[in-house]
């Protein structure tokens, strides 16, 4: 799986790697490099543009830590770009212990069929029922009751029609406690207006809790619009990409999020019955870096970019020039590190355990700060009735708010002052 653009990565890292600097220069080198990867990779052209113009951006705004290779950076952000593109997050199923509908369509041969018998085989604690939903082919019937037959699950065959065959198949679960049915409706050689008529009706009358579109990996460009048109058309909830096993060039599933809006909810990884993975954004971004060692490589140039802010922030603090940016900076650190509240409980200092740490206050006093423009971050002091206004308005809070968030922020500064005196003293 990603073979072929992983090598290609990994060969543009090594280059990457071996920069002294990252000039505008190297900057645009490397995203020409990447551009000619991406295309040959078959990724949208406008999805290519998009990605690039985010990186860039990225790369051009980044401090690189004095203790660290530019190439890292580069490497961490582009990785940072991936995950993003395909999703940032696993969107998973959210099946109830009750009952559940899940249909399955896609344009002829995709490998509907086949997964629908793998889900059936992941969700085996479901006591699943698979449903045969194409009418107009017997044999499409009888290859879903062998493959029923092989992970060893409930079966129901198609009747004259689709709803006819719902019916039956709902009565059916609802009776042998079915707590997942699955339907495999049928495909076509091409989205036609019939196609789309008649799974809208199915979908309105039978009310799937996830309609789930199938695309062959292997067809590159055209599941990415298979997967607009029917989320345009129909509207579905997740994408399965099959045939991830073959030659994919990766180019659908870098693409198809971006262009259609939908997640990609599974891959299929081969014909065999549990070839089927959960889909992983920052998995997938790994393997087609080609570096299974990403994360210590991300652990690495973050704890090396803040330990060079907070050590220039200390030293700004005591000169008592400690303005608002910084401030916003800190901000922003707090919010990566989660949860603070968790975090000063687990410390081994009992007096933290009591400070009420609101985050949503911390969010709030983002939103004052950024709403200021640069030269008010940097010199508060010029912020004046009518700015306060404006800012209180340009963040969604009040005046009030304002006045809070600079009174506090003065404070901190006369105490950075009065510190700064004392440490003279002593
Ligand atoms: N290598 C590989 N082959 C797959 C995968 N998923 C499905 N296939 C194969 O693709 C072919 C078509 O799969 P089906 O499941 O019959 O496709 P379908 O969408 O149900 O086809 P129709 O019902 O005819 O529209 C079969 O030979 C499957 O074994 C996969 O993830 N990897
Ligand atoms: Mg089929």
């Amino acid at each position: 799986m990603f073979d072929i653009i992983a090598d290609r990565f990994i060969k543009l890292q090594r280059k990457i790697l071996g920069y002294g600097r990252l000039s505008q220069k190297e900057i645009s080198d490397t995203l020409r490099e990447i551009r000619i990867l991406l295309l040959d990779a078959d990724v949208n052209y406008k999805v290519v543009g998009e990605f690039l113009r985010s990186l860039e951006e990225k790369l051009k705004s980044e401090k690189i830590a004095s203790s660290l290779k530019p190439g890292e950076l580069v490497i961490v952000e582009l990785y940072k770009e991936i995950v993003k593109l395909l999703g940032e997050k696993p969107t998973k199923l959210n099946l109830t212990n009750q009952f559940n509908i899940l249909c399955l369509f896609g344009l002829q041969g995709t490998g509907k069929t086949t997964t629908a018998a793998k889900l059936a085989y992941y969700y085996k604690e479901k006591k699943p029922l698979l449903v045969a939903c194409d009418p107009k082919r017997p044999a499409a019937s009888l290859q879903l009751q062998k493959l029923a037959e092989r992970v060893k699950v409930d079966f129901i065959p198609v009747k004259e029609d689709i709803f006819t065959t719902a019916k039956v198949a709902l009565e059916f679960a609802k009776k042998n406690n079915n707590q997942l049915v699955l339907f495999d409706t049928a495909g076509r050689l091409h989205i036609d207006e019939e196609l789309m008529k008649e799974l809208k009706e199915f979908k309105e009358k039978i009310k799937p809790n996830y309609n789930l579109l199938v695309v062959d990996g292997m067809v590159g460009q055209d599941a990415v619009n298979q997967a607009k048109e029917f989320n345009e058309k129909i509207g579905i909830d997740g994408v399965i990409i099959t045939k991830m096993d073959g030659d994919a060039k990766g180019g659908a599933c870098l693409s198809i999020r971006a262009v259609s809006k939908a997640p990609i909810i599974f891959i299929g990884i081969g014909e065999k019955i549990d070839d089927l993975q959960e889909f992983h954004p920052d998995r997938i971004a790994s393997r087609i870096l080609g570096r299974g060692d990403i994360k210590t490589l991300i652990e690495k140039v973050e704890s090396a970019v803040n330990r060079e802010d907070q050590e220039k922030l200390t030293k700004k603090f005591l000169k008592g020039e400690f303005n608002l940016e910084d401030f916003l900076n800190q901000l922003k650190i707090i919010k990566k590190m989660g949860s603070l509240q968790k975090i000063l409980s687990m410390m081994p200092i009992p007096e933290l355990k009591v400070i009420n740490f609101d985050e949503k206050e911390i969010i709030k006093m983002e939103a004052i700060i950024l709403s200021m423009t640069k030269e008010e971050r940097r010199n508060p002091k010029i912020i004046d009735g009518s700015r306060k206004k404006r800012i209180a308005l340009g963040s969604g809070t009040t005046v009030a708010d304002v006045n809070r968030l600079l009174n506090d922020f003065f404070q901190a500064q006369k105490l950075a002052k009065l510190f700064k005196d004392k440490r003279k003293i002593f």
